[in-house]
């Protein structure tokens, strides 16, 4: 008798790698068949769906019988260090003669949730010099398909979703336990918001079900990731919100602008800022928010709009930068008042009064 649940896993792939050719298909196999040593790369900041892919994948490859590393450029934030199998990641930062070795002795390298090796930073020469084969799994727009076998989808809402799809293709699903489930889990979840953004797909739901059936707990991963924040992380937002936000009513936008003064202010630690830039759209006007962090060398930018503002054109266009259609990041070179009058000038001519856009 077929259970349900083994009945789940014979319903088919969501979406991806449906359309793949049949010389890729081929060959994907025999490298997972044949790659013994695997290194998986994933982007600068990494954030849950960037840690979670990486470790999701690194265990059901691990219990295939792979010897499998996670090297990142830097660390996690703290609210993704207790996912299974960090402490077994390589800080590029920390470690950079491991992590050269781990790479020049891999024979297959997989590239996670980044579209361009700049995103990966100063690992961007280790990779460039590798020369075996590589795996590219990814959903950000133009992205340069560096990798040997790219696989990009553009409409899901996270890497960690490609990757159960991949999992799933390639007959690897069975060696996906528990943890594994957590971490590709922790990925949909943060890079959808808990489901709020780039999860109208249903597919997304028939992976979180699966997931959760190989025992991923979405509570648990709820409360680790969202409430874990310091005293210093809520007064630095409410600061943020009270005295830091400006709302232009005219162009439904707003900012929040965070000198490095303010971030010592309040003790500030990597990750405090996190979820910031998404505050402003909860206003009912307000569709499109930027939040501007001062660091050392520059301004960096996060931006974030509703469905129906594209924030990557302008990332690209003014900022250095890109990203997805509502999630975007970029840097601005020079002081912080420069860097608001500069937005305040593209909004200007962005949008007309009324906010419709004149020049997206
Ligand atoms: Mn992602």
């Amino acid at each position: 008798m077929i259970s349900i649940f083994e009945n789940m896993f014979t319903s088919g792939n969501p979406n991806c790698f449906k359309d793949i050719n049949n010389s890729t298909e081929a060959a994907v196999r025999k490298l997972l068949i044949e790659s013994r040593k695997i290194v998986i790369f994933t982007h600068k900041n990494p954030d849950g769906d960037a840690i979670g892919s990486a470790l999701g994948l690194t265990q059901a490859l691990r219990d295939r019988g792979k010897d499998v590393h996670v090297v990142l450029p830097d660390s996690a934030p703290g609210f993704l260090r207790w996912l299974p199998a960090y402490q077994d990641v390589v800080i590029f930062g920390y470690n950079p003669e491991k992590a050269k070795g781990m790479v020049e002795s891999a024979d297959l390298v997989f590239c996670l949730d980044f579209g361009d090796t700049e995103r990966i930073g100063k690992l961007e020469p280790v990779v460039q010099t590798f020369q075996g084969p590589s795996i590219l799994l990814d959903h950000h727009p133009a992205g340069k398909n560096f990798a040997s076998h790219n696989f990009v989808y553009t409409n899901k809402g996270s890497t960690a979703e490609i990757v159960f799809s991949f999992l799933d293709h390639f007959d690897l699903l069975e060696y996906l336990n528990e943890s594994g489930a957590t971490c590709l889990l922790t990925g949909i979840i943060t890079d959808t918001l808990g489901f709020k953004v780039a999860s109208s797909n249903p597919d997304v739901f028939e992976v979180t079900m699966k997931l959760m059936a190989l025992g991923a707990n979405k509570d648990l991963i709820f409360d680790k990731v969202y409430n874990q924040y310091s005293a210093d992380r809520m007064q630095l937002l409410g600061f943020s919100l009270s005295s830091r936000m400006i709302i232009y009513e005219k162009y439904q936008a707003a900012c929040i602008y965070l000198s490095i003064a303010d971030l010592e202010r309040f003790n500030h630690k990597k990750g405090d800022t996190e979820g910031f830039v998404n505050y402003p759209l909860s206003m009912a006007n307000v569709r499109f928010s930027v939040l501007f962090t001062e660091q050392d060398d520059c301004i960096k930018l996060s931006l974030r709009s509703k469905p129906d503002f594209a924030v990557n054109q302008i990332a690209k266009k003014y900022y250095e930068g890109g990203g997805h259609r509502n999630a975007a990041g970029g840097k601005f070179f020079g002081t912080m008042s420069d860097a608001i009058k500069s937005f305040e000038n593209i909004l200007q001519v962005t949008f007309d009064t009324s906010g419709e856009i004149v020049n997206g």
